[in-house]
């Protein structure tokens, strides 16, 4: 017996579909991103894989893809947490930025960087910019921060992974985490044990299941990288790692 836990990265937003840095700004999906999210969802049902229990992030695109596709595997109606700790990363001053202008004016190398390096943050935000959240009543209260590089993103994401997820997970029900490409990315580094860096090499693709069987005694993966529940999830990654060109 194993354990059961799907990961979800939101369906296409509409700041993916402009070739926008997003982070922690609150955009909607788009058209495409809802209908990856339904068949998502329909994914679920067709392989068996049914959700008990449902976290996301703060942000409505998580919230809505989870929200689609549960729907479209009549599981509308499981139980929710969210937390701004599975929320993607914050990309700093980036927020808002075209990938593909930033790639032109800086570089492929620094692009790079900022992107899928494990411990370079962007430029960090104005407080009170146009894309700074620092007024936003669903953080009152909360460390919340100015710019993240993924390591950021892991240490703020493994206390709630520790002492509310894997207690979750450790009930033999099934997870399902509907999140974000960088938090997720977070999640399979520490999952599947992969370096610094070689992680920046991994991309998650937009509304995929993602399946991961973990073993009952260590947690680990049974199989390393899980398995997406799409036989196209290896053209869509390519376009995620290809964004900016
Ligand atoms: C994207 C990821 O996050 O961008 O913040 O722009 O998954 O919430 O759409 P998501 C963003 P990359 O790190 O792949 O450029």
């Amino acid at each position: 017996m194993a354990y059961t836990l799907v990961l979800l990265r939101h369906g296409e937003s509409e700041w993916n579909a402009k070739n926008l840095f997003t982070g922690w700004v609150d955009v909607p999906l788009s058209d495409k991103g809802r209908a990856e999210a339904s068949r998502g969802g329909e994914l679920l049902k067709e392989a068996g894989v049914l959700p008990d229990v449902l976290f996301t992030s703060m942000l409505r695109r998580a919230i809505m893809t989870a929200n689609l596709s549960l729907d479209a595997a009549d599981l509308h109606w499981i139980p929710v947490q969210r937390h701004w700790r599975l929320n993607e990363r914050h990309y700093g001053a980036l927020q808002g930025k075209n990938k593909k202008e930033i790639r032109d004016e800086y570089g492929e190398e620094q692009f790079m960087l900022w992107r899928r390096s494990y411990d370079v943050p962007p430029p960090p935000i104005e407080p009170g910019s146009e894309f700074s959240q620092d007024t936003d009543p669903r953080y009152a209260g909360e460390p919340i921060p100015a710019t993240e590089c993924l390591k950021d993103v892991l240490e703020r994401l493994l206390p709630y992974w520790d002492d509310t997820i894997v207690p979750e997970i450790k009930t033999g029900r099934t997870v399902m985490i509907a999140a974000h490409g960088n938090s997720l990315r977070a999640i399979v580094k520490h999952l599947d044990e992969i370096s610094d860096d070689d992680i920046a090499g991994v991309n998650i693709p937009t509304g995929i299941p993602l399946v991961y069987e973990l073993d009952e005694e260590t947690l680990k993966p049974l199989k390393k990288g899980g398995r997406y529940l799409d036989p196209e999830a290896e053209a869509k990654i390519a376009a995620v790692a290809n964004q900016g060109k």
